[in-house]
């Protein structure tokens, strides 16, 4: 299993696993998946990242490593979170189609020649998985996750049932051109969309209960889940332009205000110079604040186009080693 250049340049699959804390599922993970890719004569890699793992998982990786050398590692300094790992892996991935799956074993390897044809062979640029029957609580996994997921559809149009499934199959070009951060991990097919990648498809997988380890995303997923999906919204909205939004919002309110403003002059200078004073009005209040308020708008309107014009991608994550790979 020498690589070469061949190897790179024809690979069909590159798998990215990114991991926490995973060390007793790594290597019968490792050893379903390869019995999966020969039986099946698929060229592939397996890129594992281990996202500060305070267990031995770096170590089973490495271990791998000198077994198989279709095996890569990249491990982060510290914990930097799954999209991070993702966008780690979606970088360095050679093959023709990009497999995203858990370290859990609750994803099987088994559904990759499938999802494996629907990208070459149905042109489809990323097909989800959708886990229809899940082995998970139904309190603290199921209803939320349904209410997550209608939520998702319904701002981005994307009509997907299982937004966060970790099996996802992509086209390579499609993660080369997509920018996950945050904790988009859960809305990669709208960044896929939104960068114009719409031949979006959808598998059901088969989801198994976990065999060892923790759950490593408690109830608070869901509350930044939906903050993500506000953020994701918002930018496919007005990101490319803040002037959209604010501008045309602080000049609305800017004209209301002067309205008011020009109507209390009228008032008093020729209608009625006898009646109360202007600032005992509540007219007059309404002008100011609605003035000021528009003005703030239309500022941050104007700072945030300044800010996209001189904005310069920063890495959001550090690496501290990696095998098989030339970072
Ligand atoms: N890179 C990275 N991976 C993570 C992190 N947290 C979890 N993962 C991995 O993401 C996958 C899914 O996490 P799980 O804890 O299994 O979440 P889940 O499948 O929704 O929950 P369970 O059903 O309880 O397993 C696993 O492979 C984890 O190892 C993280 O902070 N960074
Ligand atoms: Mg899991």
């Amino acid at each position: 299993m020498k690589s070469s250049i061949l190897d790179i340049t024809f690979m069909n699959i590159s798998v990215v696993i990114p991991l926490l804390n995973e060390e007793d599922s790594l290597k019968e993970l490792h050893d379903w998946i390869v019995s999966v890719m020969q039986s099946n004569s698929f060229s592939y890699e397996i890129l594992f990242i281990d996202d500060g793992s305070t267990d031995n998982s770096w170590q089973v990786i490495s271990e791998l490593t000198q077994t198989n050398t279709s095996v890569k590692g990249i491990r982060f300094l510290k914990n930097f979170g799954k999209s991070q790992a993702l966008h780690a892996g979606f970088a360095q991935a050679t093959g023709d189609v990009v497999i995203t799956m858990d370290a859990d074993l609750q994803d099987s390897p088994e559904e990759i020649p499938e999802l494996f044809q629907m990208i070459t062979n149905q042109n489809l640029d990323l097909v989800s998985g959708w886990k229809k029957k899940r082995y998970d609580s139904v309190i603290s996994k199921n209803l939320p996750s349904k209410l997550f997921n209608w939520a998702a559809r319904r701002t981005s149009g994307v009509n997907l049932h299982d937004f966060n499934c970790g099996l996802k199959a992509y086209n390579n070009t499609v993660v080369k051109h997509i920018d996950v951060y945050g904790e988009m991990h859960r809305y990669i097919p709208v960044l896929a969309k939104n960068a114009g990648f719409t031949n979006i498809g959808e598998k059901v997988v088969k989801h198994q209960a976990r065999k060892y380890g923790t759950t490593k995303f408690g109830m608070n997923r869901f509350i930044h889940g939906f903050l993500d999906l506000l953020t994701i919204w918002f930018i496919s909205r007005f990101g490319k332009r803040p002037m959209h939004l604010f501008g045309a919002l602080g000049v609305i309110m800017f004209l209301i205000g002067l309205a008011f403003a020009f109507y209390l002059g009228i008032d008093k200078l020729f209608l009625n110079p006898t009646g109360r004073l202007i600032t005992e009005r509540p007219q007059f209040f309404i002008a100011l604040s609605t003035m000021i308020i528009g003005s703030q708008f239309f500022i941050a309107g104007f700072i945030g186009e300044l800010v996209l014009r001189s904005n310069k991608p920063q890495p959001r994550y550090f690496i501290k080693e990696a095998i098989n790979l030339a970072i």
